[in-house]
């Protein structure tokens, strides 16, 4: 892919393209390279010579104030084009922010028993990284290191070659899947149930690399690491960075993985190396992964402490003020399912069974019922339900309702867990930050 580099700007070979490819990589190495070398470092550069040219080549039009031009700024013309070129590739999803990248997948897009990238969400903290952008994994290296007998420095090819290769199905969802309709509104991306997916991962068991490392008996949380730049442009700080205790990762489903659904883990979902945590929220699965630290104590990186994907350690009124000490670690997801066909606003024949089809998942591993309701809640009938190809795939269910007549109706559905637990209908325990949000799928029906 094509890179902003000196001789580039030197030779006049600068075009608009090459600039907003720059800026959507890394907007501060962009900024960097056009304002000088120096201008990052104190923020007081501004456009001239080389660079000035180049941005208005760009452009297309002299900048009769570069000089008040910022340095830092990502050019307006440029930003929404990135965005966009970003999010190519991907089918029907709602762009919830731009900056990071977020969007979901609307409910009938993510029918598919293996989640097609297209229908993937997409949830980032920072910036994509510019070793993904450009699908380069040169020199790339895992680090796992701190309580462990050999700290170990491994290539990607290290991992395929040395360590067993595995490919299991695996759903991944977002903690704050949900969250829009917590009532105070809490926060954060206004996902509503998009935030799920279930593809099909390849690459090791963690499990395998840590026995190779060798776990001191101090050992009791990890710390992963990724190379996304924090969203302020600064090096030192991390996107995001969280870990989860060792009998977790210690679980043989739990993977680094270097493909997704058969090819290269895609830039926005991690390239080239990833983990996937089953079972925990979506953050536990480090992108672009570059370090897995263990620890002699829980991790304290970015996004652990606080409010971030904590819930309160008991139940409060919604919109209380829970203190910081109160809130504890979010980790098993609840149990929780979808209606992906039909559409929700259907129209169906009146009198006549029409199927209604989805997936179900528990964060435990396990969903042992599915049921439906066409009657707001007051009957149930019991869906079809099938097992998991391997522990912590999506469970397809299917079933088929009858509306009696024409008229409204709603479908609505519910999940059972190995432990009976089932889903609410309305929003559970409300929490500050919207985590965990399991209320019951419904969508529209109208029998004709
Ligand atoms: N390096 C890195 N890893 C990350 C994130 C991130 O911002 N940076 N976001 C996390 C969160 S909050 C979620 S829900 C999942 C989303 O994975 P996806 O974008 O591939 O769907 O990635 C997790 N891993
Ligand atoms: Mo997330």
């Amino acid at each position: 892919m094509a890179r902003l580099d000196d001789e580039d700007r030197t030779s006049g070979a600068v075009d608009r393209e090459t600039i907003r490819r720059a800026y959507a990589a890394d907007p501060f190495e962009a900024e960097r390279r056009l304002f000088g070398r120096l201008a990052h470092a104190d923020r007081r550069g501004f456009l001239r010579g080389a660079g000035l040219a180049a941005m208005g080549a760009a452009l297309g039009a002299a900048m009769p104030f570069h000089r008040n031009f910022p340095s830092g700024l990502v050019p307006a013309a440029f930003a929404q084009d990135s965005e966009a070129e970003l999010m190519a590739g991907k089918d029907g999803l709602t762009l919830l922010n731009e900056r990071p990248v977020n969007a979901e997948t609307p409910a009938h897009l993510l029918d598919d028993d293996i989640t097609p990238y297209e229908r993937l969400f997409v949830r980032n903290n920072g910036l994509v990284p510019q070793s993904a952008l450009e699908q380069n994994a040169e020199g790339w290296t895992l680090t796992v290191d701190g309580e462990v007998d050999n700290t170990l420095s491994l290539s990607i090819d290290d991992l395929k070659n040395d360590f067993e290769t595995v490919t299991q199905a695996l759903w991944l969802e977002c903690g704050g899947n949900g969250r829009a309709f917590f009532n105070p509104g809490a926060s954060g991306n206004q996902w509503t149930t998009g935030a799920i997916g279930c593809p099909e991962w390849t690459g090791v068991r963690l499990r395998d690399v840590l026995e190779r490392a060798g776990l001191k008996s101090s050992a009791v949380y990890t710390g992963h690491y990724g190379n996304d730049l924090h969203l302020s442009g600064d090096p030192e700080k991390e996107a995001i960075s969280r870990g989860v205790p060792i009998d977790k990762a210690m679980e043989p489903e739990c993977m680094i993985a270097w493909a997704m659904n058969g090819q290269d883990i895609p830039a926005l979902h991690g390239f080239p190396l990833r983990l996937v945590i089953p079972g925990y929220p979506g953050s536990a699965s480090q992108k672009y992964l570059t370090r897995i630290w263990v620890r002699d104590q829980v991790h304290d990186g970015a996004k652990m402490g606080g409010y971030s994907y904590r819930l309160p350690a008991y139940p409060v009124a919604p919109g209380t003020e829970v203190p910081e000490e109160d809130m504890e670690i979010l980790t098993v997801m609840p149990v929780k399912s979808l209606i992906t066909g039909p559409a929700t606003g259907a129209e169906v024949p009146a009198g006549q069974p029409a199927e209604v089809r989805g997936h179900a998942w528990a964060g435990n591993g396990d969903v042992r019922a599915m049921h439906v309701s066409l009657d707001f809640g007051q009957t149930w009938q019991e869906a079809e339900l099938d097992g998991p190809p391997n522990k912590y795939a999506w469970q397809r269910w299917r079933a088929e309702v009858t509306p009696p007549e024409a008229g409204y109706y709603e479908v609505w559905a519910r999940a059972t867990d190995q432990n009976g637990v089932m889903q609410p209908p309305t929003t559970p325990g409300w929490n500050p930050r919207g985590y965990g949000n399991n209320m019951m799928h419904r969508i529209a029906l109208f029998a004709v």
